[in-house]
Formats: C-alpha cells, structure tokens, sequence
C-alpha cells in the first residue's frame, strides 16, 4: 500500500512552491501560498493557490508574517481544514515569506491533539538551506530560520534539511527530492523475508528530528551511498554524534549484499528500530530518521553572518551618523519579544482577534 492519498504537500514562498509543484505533478495533493504575484506565476494554472493579499513577498521580514496571516484569515482556515493526516510543508530559509509563515503554519496544523497530547497530523517540514556562496543577508534569514525550527521540534515529524550546497540547479535538487521521498511514500516491496509497510513508514514520519533518503542503484557500493546520505547528497550533512532513531532499508535483492544493517549503524548509531525489506528491483531504498537537527552546518551561517556584521560594523565606525543602520535596526520591533515568551499559535490566535 503506498501513502499517496494519505499526504499533501503544502508549498510555502517561492522555493516551497516550486518543490510542492513537483510532487503536485507527481499526482499528489498539494496547496500553495505566496503573496509575490510574479513568484506565484512560476507556477502556473496549478490548483490550491493561496494569493496572500497585501504581501507582495516580505522583502527579507519574516516577521511580516504574522502581519501577513492575520489579514489572510482564509488561508489559516484552509490549513486547519486539510484533511490528509500527514503534510510537509516546503519552504526555503534564506527568504522571508516561507520560512516566515512556516512556524505559524506548524502551530496551526498541529493544534488538534490525540488523547496523549501529540498532533493529530503529522507535520513534516522540508526546510532548505541556502549555498555557502549566497549572500550574507540569506545566511542571516537561514540561521533565524533555524531558531524558529528548532523552537517547533517538538510538535515537528521528522524533518528533511535540503542542502542546496549539492548541486547549482534549484531544479535538480527539487527533481532528486521529490524521487526520493516519493519511492519512500509508494514503496510497495514484498518478499519471503520481510517487508517495510505503511505503518512503519508513517511511524518514520511521525518521529521528530532530521530524516534522510537515499536511493541507489545496483552500480554503487555501501560507502558511495553512506557519503551521499550523510555528507555530500542533497541533505544537510548529518551530526556527527551517532544518533539516530529509526533505520530502514529495502534491499535491491533477496539479501543484504548492497549494504548491510551493521554498515549503516557504523555510521549513524545505534537505530531504535530496525525495517528491513527486500527485492526492491534494481535499487537500494534507505532512509534513517531521528537525527540530530544538522546545527554544525547551519551553525556556519551564522558564524558568517556575524563575521560579516562584525566587519561592516568596523568599516562604519568613522560614519557615527550611519549608527542608525545597526544591525539592531532590522530586528523584529515589539512583537518578537511576543513571540518569545508565548506559543506560535497564541501569538497569532491574538493577533488575529485584533
Ligand atoms: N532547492 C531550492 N532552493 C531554492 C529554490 N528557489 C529558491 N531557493 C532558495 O530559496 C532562497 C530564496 O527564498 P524564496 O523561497 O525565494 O523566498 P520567499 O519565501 O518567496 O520569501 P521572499 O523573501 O518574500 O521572496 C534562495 O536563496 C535559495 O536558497 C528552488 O527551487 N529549490
Ligand atoms: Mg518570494
């Protein structure tokens, strides 16, 4: 049984819109939301879209989106609306209307409780990361992105950290994501052995922190495959720390001789779990969840971000009238105080009574 009826993906800003295009083309649900008409034509006649009026883009705010879903009460409608149990939701970090709406977003759709008190839905979010060689204003939206990221792990599935640092063409990475995820979501396997069913793969998805695909065919050896997943592919290169939740694979064959289960704890831990599968054709399926969120990696953009307004700071000290242009300066006014101290969906349920 494959999961396609069972998701929707929810694009957010440019980038995210572009990626949920894909999967849309791939005959998945999808919905999409953006205020930049000229982004929105990216993406053409697709159904689901949410023109978020009066923002035409944030300009580099995120903060503007809580400004943003406050005036377009029927997108925060649609959201709590979606029927699918489990979304991902795509946006990029280095803009400002994705990675802005996101978090509110997330609060949204992760209101409804079971009994245990954890979200209906599962929401899996699909972050990506801009390229070390983007300009400084992206690093910095990146790393604040990351702080609102970390601040909905909790309530967050497992969560794919794209790295736009593979590859230069925006249009392959989102092309090699969605392959991925969807072989996970349609995988369908089966042998005398054992197979990976549509409850493990929904439990995969359940469970909080970093989650990485692979897809491999017959040419390639185990240690091909362990780089592209934790270093070099078109996820953000893993902790190092040996921490991992679950691990599963299924296998090209009828046996384990493309990778075995002791190779990959080898290099990302001790699993919680272990699904294996079998024959799945001439490719090696594998994803492991439960990993640290890649903060060594994303720790970089900020890192630079600092170094930079640490030089520009310095360049300007004999301009004291330019003291207005301080880095202060384009930090959220009054409500990120707001927002620190109350939930997400409390600052918008206020915002919104208003
Ligand atoms: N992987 C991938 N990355 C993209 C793509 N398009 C844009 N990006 C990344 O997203 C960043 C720009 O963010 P956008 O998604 O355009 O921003 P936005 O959410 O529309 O917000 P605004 O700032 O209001 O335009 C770039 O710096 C890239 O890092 C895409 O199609 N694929
Ligand atoms: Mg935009």
């Amino acid at each position: 049984m494959s999961l396609k009826n069972d998701v929707l993906f929810l694009g957010l800003g440019n980038c995210g819109c572009k990626q949920a295009k894909v999967f849309y083309e791939m005959g998945y649900k999808a919905m999409f939301a953006n205020g930049s008409e000229q982004d929105l034509k990216i993406l053409g006649d697709v159904p689901n879209i949410y023109r978020l009026k009066n923002f035409d883009g944030f300009g580099g705010h995120r903060e503007r989106a809580l400004d943003c879903l406050a005036e377009n009460a029927e997108f925060v409608e649609a959201l709590q609306n979606i029927k699918e149990k489990i979304v991902f939701e795509l946006h990029s970090t280095a803009g400002s209307t994705g990675s802005g709406i996101a978090p509110y977003s997330e609060g949204v759709l992760t209101e409804e409780k079971d009994e245990k008190g954890n979200p209906k839905r599962i929401v899996c979010s699909v972050p990506t990361l801009p390229s070390f060689s983007e300009p400084i204003g992206k690093k910095k939206s990146a790393y604040k992105a990351m702080l609102d990221i970390q601040e909905m792990q909790d309530v967050l599935g497992a969560t794919f950290f794209i790295n736009n640092n593979a590859i230069t063409d925006y249009d392959s990475i989102n092309n090699i994501f969605a392959n991925l995820l969807n072989s996970f979501l349609m995988n369908d396997s089966y042998g005398k052995k054992n197979n990976f069913d549509e409850s493990e793969k929904i439990e995969m998805l359940r469970q909080p922190g970093a989650a990485v695909l692979g897809l491999f065919g017959k040419d390639h050896d185990k240690d091909f495959m362990l780089e592209r997943m934790t270093k070099n592919g078109i996820f953000a290169p893993i902790e190092n720390n040996k921490i991992c939740g679950d691990i599963a694979v299924v296998h090209s064959g009828s046996d384990d001789s493309d990778i075995t289960v002791d190779n990959m704890i080898a290099e990302f831990g001790k699993p919680f779990n272990i699904f294996e599968g079998y024959n799945n054709g001439n490719s090696t399926l594998i994803c492991v969840n439960g990993l640290e969120y890649p903060v060594s990696h994303i720790k970089q953009f900020g890192d630079l971000a600092q170094k930079a307004f640490d030089e520009r700071k310095r360049n300007r000290k004999n301009a004291e009238k330019l003291s207005d242009m301080d880095f202060m300066e384009d930090e959220v006014p009054k409500t990120t105080t707001e927002k620190k101290t109350s939930s997400k969906l409390d600052v918008l349920r206020k915002r919104m009574k208003k």
